[in-house]
Order: C-alpha cells, then structure tokens, then sequence
C-alpha cells in the first residue's frame, strides 16, 4: 500500500516520464513520448484523472490525491483508497467480466492506476442532462448489480472465503466515514458545508434539522450502512461512477468500496435515476420537449429494480454455494418451497432498505456538501429550486414511509404525480 515519502503528485511532465518508462504502456502508447498529448479530466470529488494518447492507443491515469480535491489541503485523505479502488476493480472484472474498465497497471507507492481508455463512453450523468436514452443500460447495470453482491455474499461464499472477503476491505473506512458522515449525518444537522439552494429550501433545510422522526430514519440506515457486511459493495454507485454509450456501460471509479448491505448499491443506482427525472424539468426548452427521456427515466427505474431481482434470485437458485441457506435445512418438496418463499422474502426486505437508502442519497445531493449535475446546470434557482423541492419530497415520504412503497410501481408512480407538483419554497 502507498507509504508516505514514496509518493509523489505527477504532474504532466513527469507522468509523461513514468508512462514512457513502462514498456508495455509505452508499446500500448506508440509513437514519440514527447507528442503524447496528456489532458488532466478529473471532475470528481477526489483525484487528478488523465487522458493520454500515444500514436497507437489511449489509456486513462487515475492518481489519488492526499487530500479531498473538492475541499482542498485540509481535509486529508489516505491514499490507500487507490489500493482499494484496485482491488475492487479486480473483483468486478472477475465477477462482472466486461463491465469495468480493463486494468492495465498500478503502482501502489504511488497510489496510481492505468486503465483503458474508454471512447466514446460518456459520464451516464451528463448524458443524461442532455436528455440521452441508454438502450443497453438496464441488462449492463443489473448483471453488475446482481453478480457484484451475489458471488461476495454468504448465499455464494463460505463463511471463511466471506470473512476473508470483509478483512481484504476492511481498511477504507476513511472512505466510509465520508459516506456515514456526509450521507447519513451532515444533512440532517448544522454543519458548516452543507449547502442548498438558499433561501428557496430554507425551510426544508431546517426541518431536516429539526424533524425527530427523520433522524430515526437516517440514524437506521446509517447503523445499517455501517453494521451489515453483506457483500462488496461499489460503495459510490451514482451515475457519474458510470460510462455509457448507447449500447455499452461500464461502471468506474470503486473507491469507496467495502463489505455493506446490498440495497445502499441498488439505492444508489434508484436514487439517481430518480433525480435524473426531477431535474429534467428543469433542463426543458420548450414544456413537454424531454417527455420522452422523461418516460425512459421512470420505465428505466422499473426495469432496473425487475431486473436485478430477477437475476440476482436466477444466481440463487442455480449456485446457492455458500454457508448461508444449507441444503441439508431445506430438503423436500416442502423445504424448496419455503426456501423460495424465503427468497422471496429476502428480495422484499432487499427492496425496502434500496428504498431507505435511495433517500438518503437523495437528499445528500440537495442539502449536503456534494451536489450534482443534474441539479446544479439548472441555472435559473428557482427553478432548480422546483425540482429539488419534489425530488426531496419523495426521498422524505421513501423515508419515512418505507413500508408504503411495496413494489417499484409504487416509486415511479409517486414521482410521476410530483412531475408538476408545485412546493411552496421559502423566501
Ligand atoms: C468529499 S467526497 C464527496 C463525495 O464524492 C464522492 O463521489 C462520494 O459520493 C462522496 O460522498
Ligand atoms: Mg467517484
């Protein structure tokens, strides 16, 4: 893992070096190391990402900075995040074959990556702001969301294999902490980099400071989020963690992976899409010109929930090769039915905390530090104001009334009835 005085931020020049003195990425590269045009991309929260392109190919260079890049020097970070970030990539690619980026190389000491170059994948977010569909997104997003979990969990692994799995992970909780800090607490109290769009949701803001039954709500999700090792999780599941083109997705950008509950990946997935949905409003030129994206959105968000269930319960059924469920326990023509009906069971509960956690991601990109695109390239306030107001509306009721929302039907069809909701906004 990266040791303090190995490391070193590489700024152009000196990746130009490092790259050049790699052979295979040299070879990979081709062409003079010199005329290599290398441009600095990262629009995260925390690294410095590379595009550099040689006379033979491309690769992307993801650096890990010691610090939040977002805040600045003072807020530290370890970089043994790239470590994790490499690990889980590792995972995926075995698990999910085809659905993350291919490794080419790391240097741990310098908490440094090499991936493929993917062109002409585009941030899901973005696209999305333009108003984009994405035919092959549903099947490419549910294989890694049901496989990931599926074959990290006890339904597929021993209970030794598990454990190892949980103790590989165990270290990033730096990056955790970020997520129980910044999804599961800041919010819902004072704290100094929160941020909304003031004073339209002034209200809002403070009655998540003051509504008790909320605080119940997000301090369960949280202990959940930090007390139950169900498999490896991404960690960060958004949409600008996802690269699309129309027909191909590839999710990136695992650092804040761990062993969690499955629904905070699924949620995350739900959550923003679902925003995606509200903030299209906002981006209309003309009433009714996203309609059809807007259609695609929710069907999008139905589908994704269908089919995750179905394949995840598919892996169950046909490779239930872990320690959890024995087969000796459900013998019979009686125990397979009570073990389907377990199953069952098990995706309704899987359901409900994806609903839990949905909202809180929610209402972190709307009170919390990090925001996103989606809202924010609303420029006119008030109106983006709008459109948080419902997005918030839905993520309070998900919250609070987890229980009511039974089937995806429920969510989608909740948000459809806020699409021209009018809030009442402070002022
Ligand atoms: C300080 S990091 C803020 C956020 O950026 C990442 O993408 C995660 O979502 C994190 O919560
Ligand atoms: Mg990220």
């Amino acid at each position: 893992m990266a040791q303090a005085g190995d490391y070193r931020i590489l700024h152009e020049a000196d990746l130009r070096d490092y790259l050049a003195g790699v052979p295979d990425l040299n070879a990979l590269l081709g062409g003079d190391p010199a005329v290599w045009p290398i441009t600095e991309v990262g629009d995260g929260n925390l690294n410095l990402v590379f595009i550099v392109k040689g006379a033979k190919g491309g690769v992307a260079v993801k650096q890990a900075l010691p610090y939040v890049r977002l805040v600045g020097e003072s807020w530290p970070l370890p970089l043994s995040r790239a470590h994790y970030e490499f690990l889980a990539l590792s995972r995926q690619a075995e698990l999910a074959p085809g659905l993350v980026p291919a490794l080419l190389h790391h240097n741990e000491a310098l908490a440094l990556t090499v991936m493929e170059l993917l062109e002409p994948h585009i941030i899901m977010r973005k696209g999305m702001v333009a108003a984009t569909q994405y035919p092959g997104f549903v099947d490419d997003i549910t294989t890694f969301m049901a496989r990931t979990p599926f074959f990290t969990s006890d339904l597929a692994r021993s209970a030794a294999e598990k454990k190892q799995g949980i103790a590989a992970f165990a270290g990033n909780h730096a990056l955790c902490k970020i997520t129980e800090d910044l999804i599961f607490t800041d919010p819902y109290r004072v704290a100094e980099q929160n941020r909304w769009t003031a004073p339209y949701l002034d209200a809002l803001a403070a009655e998540l400071r003051d509504n008790m039954e909320l605080h119940v709500a997000v301090s369960r999700l949280k202990l959940k989020f930090m007390a139950s090792p169900e498999a490896l999780l991404h960690g960060d599941l958004h949409t600008g963690s996802i690269m699309v083109t129309e027909r191909q997705m590839r999710v990136i950008d695992p650092e804040f992976a761990f062993y969690g509950p499955m629904g905070f990946d699924i949620g995350a997935v739900l959550a923003n899409l679902l925003m995606a949905y509200f903030a299209s409003a906002g981006h209309e030129r003309a009433p009714g010109d996203r309609q059809a994206f807007e259609g695609w959105v929710l069907e999008t968000v139905e589908k994704v929930w269908a089919e995750f269930a179905r394949k995840f319960l598919d892996l169950w059924r046909a490779g239930a090769t872990g320690d959890a469920y024995p087969a000796s326990l459900f013998a019979g023509e009686t125990g397979a039915a009570r073990l389907e009906a377990e199953r069952q069971a098990y995706m309704q509960r899987l359901f409900a905390d994806a609903v839990g956690f949905a909202a809180a991601k929610t209402i972190r990109r709307i009170f919390g530090l990090a925001h996103n695109i989606d809202f924010e390239l609303i420029e006119d306030s008030k109106k983006r104001a709008i459109c948080e107001a419902r997005a918030v509306r839905l993520a309070r009721a998900m919250m609070l009334e987890t229980a009511a929302f039974r089937t995806v039907a429920d969510v989608t069809g909740t948000a459809r009835k806020l699409r021209d909701w009018m809030p009442e906004l402070s002022d």
